[in-house]
C-alpha cells in the first residue's frame, strides 16, 4: 500500500476528486498554503493499494497539467458616471496555471480501528 501526498491548486482540486471518488480511490483534502508563495494550495492525502497508483498519478496528470490561460481583462470605468471607458480596457495578459507536486511513500500499516 502506498499514501500519495499532492499539492495542487485550489481550482483543480475538484476534478481530480471527482475522478479519483469514480476509480474507488479513497481522497482526503487538506487546505494547505505553499511556503515560498504563502498562497493557498490544496494537499491531496491517497491511500491506495499499489496497483492503483498508477491510476491516480495519471488522474492527477491530466486534471493538474501546467498550462497557459488567458485572463479576461476588467474593463476600466470612469470615476464620475461609472460607464465603461471603451479603449482603456487592461490588455489580456497570459498566465501560468497548474501544475502538481507529488509524493509517493510507503505505508508500514493501513488500520481503520
Ligand atoms: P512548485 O515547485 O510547483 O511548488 C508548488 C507548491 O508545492 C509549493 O508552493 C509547495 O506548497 C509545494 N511543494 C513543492 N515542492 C515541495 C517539497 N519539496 N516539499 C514540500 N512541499 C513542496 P510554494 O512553496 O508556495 O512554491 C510556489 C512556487 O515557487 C514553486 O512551484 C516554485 O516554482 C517556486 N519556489 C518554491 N520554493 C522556492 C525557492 N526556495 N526558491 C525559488 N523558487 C521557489
Amino acid at each position: 500500500m502506498k499514501m500519495i501526498f499532492a499539492i495542487v491548486h485550489k481550482e483543480d482540486e475538484g476534478f481530480v476528486v471527482e475522478r479519483l471518488n469514480k476509480e474507488h480511490i479513497s481522497v482526503t483534502k487538506l487546505s494547505s498554503t505553499g511556503g515560498f508563495m504563502r498562497k493557498g494550495n490544496t494537499t491531496l492525502m491517497i491511500g491506495t493499494e499499489d496497483e492503483k497508483v498508477d491510476t491516480a498519478i495519471q488522474i492527477i496528470k491530466e486534471e493538474c497539467s501546467r498550462r497557459k490561460e488567458m485572463l479576461v481583462p476588467t474593463p476600466t470605468y470612469s470615476e464620475g458616471t461609472r460607464a465603461p471607458m471603451l479603449g482603456y480596457s487592461s490588455p489580456q495578459i497570459t498566465v501560468d496555471v497548474g501544475g502538481a507536486t507529488v509524493f509517493v511513500v510507503d505505508v508500514e500499516q493501513f488500520l481503520k480501528l
